[in-house]
């Protein structure tokens, strides 16, 4: 049963919806209308209510995102023209609506991903936390003065728009991630081209009509919905044609490679923010209560389906007993279920990424020790033969198929949802899958160190390097791990998860290209530098040959007194 009637999301372009219906104006050159007709539609269903279709979402094809690309291209130049500050206060003015409305978009991401509800809220937060930052950013957006080598010469640097940005982004933050490119890119006097995840595409047709309400002109930010292969070749043409100046992408490692290689070929460096494998190093000296509470909101908020989710947890040996039997007691006792609710953690986002966790599943090996739940896999109301809150047997009935079971103090229908049990597998081996690839889901690991030496090399094995974390209460080791754990963000005594919306977040290796989104360090991406310098001596003076140093006795030396 759907709930409400399900809204149609479909391509915004200049302002206008792309329904297929002939209209002047913004079909690229070559492009017929024709071609901007949605090429097919898919449901956007809430993943804990799987009867309530969110949105009925209409995929475009690559012309379309051309198109896009053009009218962002049209619309650049008169936004960039804009004062800065004044594109300051239009951010402003977002983050205002954003705060007014913040209960229906927080429920919508709710019912679009199943984020729970405290959670959805936080994310909306950072969205008016991203939009505070850059509001007073419009103000400075400081360029330098610099001292010429020669007199009556002044030399200055500017920051410029880079000019269209393609932004595609992971539907598990649907609104916070998309605007941690597309408030500074606007910022910055830049106009965007936005793919949403399909799954994701009510939430971001919502943000998209609030930066209307804004302020933000037609044609400064184009919605796309569109499925990979569109967005690929749509994107490879943006890029021929010389449409598309910068590309930001939040998603996965192996696609983000993609993106690389392509945007490469065209001498342009993607922003990218992928996966990780975020670990925590749990000392000798830990809080251990501390520690646990940090892996269970790291490994199983968003149910593990944040880019800074944690993967492993890496514990002293003289401290592992202790903390795996705390965080078996925590997480068995932690509240799953309706999203709506205050749980844990909710459905997984949608059916595909619910298949690819149970794929992950398949990475459970035989020497691992699984705890945290009675079984593995769906949580269902009915047991295979087993009634709720007694042990199923742990062990997977085939590929692919644990047979899960039902979950004590699950909250809610799980038949209704995509619900799954956590996972925490000890005994993990560095050698081992589960340890070295990204699983996105309620799954950790746990295993042991002797020396932090051996800590840091079992955080930085797996290769990624986006977030990690040390509880420990010896600064010595925070600031060792601190130097040498290669990921973009570190914290002591604090999660994986949940970075502050002013800090520069990204990751390096597997992670992204060592590109930073958020405060001051996203600017960098979102504009270029530009010097000048102005010469007013009335002759034309050469740097380096025309350069006159006073002459110098370089072999003089002090007597002795
Ligand atoms: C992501 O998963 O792509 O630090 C972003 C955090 C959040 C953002 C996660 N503020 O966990």
């Amino acid at each position: 049963m759907t709930l409400v009637r399900p809204r149609r999301v479909g391509a915004l372009i200049g302002g206008r919806p792309r329904d297929g219906r002939p209209r002047d104006g913004c079909a690229p050159p070559g492009a017929a209308e024709a071609e901007l007709t949605p090429v097919r539609t898919v449901p956007s269903t809430n993943p804990a209510r799987l009867d309530d279709v969110v949105a009925e979402v209409e995929l475009a094809g690559p012309e379309t995102i051309l198109a896009a690309a053009v009218a962002a291209r049209d619309a650049q130049r008169t936004w960039a023209d804009v004062p800065a500050p004044v594109r300051g206060s239009v951010i402003g003015n977002l983050g205002r609506l954003v705060a007014d409305n913040a209960a229906a978009l927080a429920r919508l991401v709710t019912r679009e991903i199943g984020k729970p509800a405290a959670e959805a809220r936080g994310e909306v937060q950072e969205i008016i936390d991203t939009c505070e930052f850059f509001r007073g950013e419009g103000r400075r957006l400081y360029g330098e003065t610099v001292p010429s080598e020669m007199p009556d010469k002044q030399l200055f640097t500017f920051r410029e728009p880079v000019g269209v940005m393609m932004v595609i982004t992971a539907g598990n933050f649907p609104v916070a991630v998309p605007s941690w490119y597309i408030v500074p890119a606007l910022l910055a006097g830049d106009t965007v081209v936005w793919k949403p995840a399909e799954y994701a595409a009510a939430c971001a047709q919502a943000l998209v009509e609030l930066m209307a309400a804004a302020g933000v002109p037609a044609g400064a930010v184009n919605l796309v919905p569109a499925d990979g292969a569109a967005t690929s070749l749509g994107l490879e043409r943006a890029l021929a044609a010389g449409v598309v100046d910068k590309v930001g992408f939040t998603g996965s490692t192996e696609v983000g490679r993609f993106i690389g290689a392509l945007c490469g070929r065209y001498l342009q460096s993607p922003c990218l923010e992928l996966g990780g494998k975020n670990p925590m190093v749990v000392a000798p000296d830990a809080d251990l209560d501390a520690a646990v509470e940090a892996a269970v909101f790291a490994g199983f908020g968003t149910a593990g389906q944040r880019c800074t989710s944690l993967g492993t947890a890496i514990v002293h040996e003289s401290v592992h007993a202790e903390f795996v039997r705390r965080l078996d007691a925590a997480v068995s006792a932690a509240v799953v279920g309706d999203p709506t609710r205050d749980v844990l953690y909710g459905p997984l986002l949608d059916a595909r990424f619910a298949a690819g966790f149970a794929d992950h599943l398949d990475l459970i090996r035989d020497h691992h020790r699984i705890f945290g739940s009675t079984a593995v896999g769906r949580i269902t109301s009915a047991g295979f033969g087993t009634s709720a809150g007694s042990s199923t047997p742990l062990t997977p009935a085939g590929p692919g198929r644990w047979p899960g079971g039902p979950r004590r103090g699950f909250v809610g229908d799980p038949d209704s949802g995509l619900y799954y049990h956590p996972v925490v597998l000890d005994g993990v081996r560095p050698d081992d899958e589960v340890f070295r690839e990204e699983t996105f889901g309620p799954i950790i690991g746990v295993t042991t160190y002797r020396s932090l030496d051996e800590a840091i090399d079992l955080a930085n094995l797996p290769g990624y390097g986006l977030s990690s974390s040390i509880y420990t209460g010896d600064a010595a080791s925070a600031f060792r791990f601190r130097r040498g754990v290669r990921a973009g963000m570190v914290s002591v005594n604090s999660s994986t998860s949940g970075a502050e919306a002013h800090l520069p977040f990204g990751g390096n290796g597997r992670s992204g290209n060592g590109s930073r989104q958020s405060g001051r360090w996203v600017l960098d991406q979102v504009t270029r530098w530009q010097s000048m310098n102005w010469d007013y001596s009335g002759r034309l003076q050469k740097a380096q040959l025309d350069t006159a140093v006073p002459p110098a006795d370089l072999s003089f030396r002090l007597s002795d007194p």
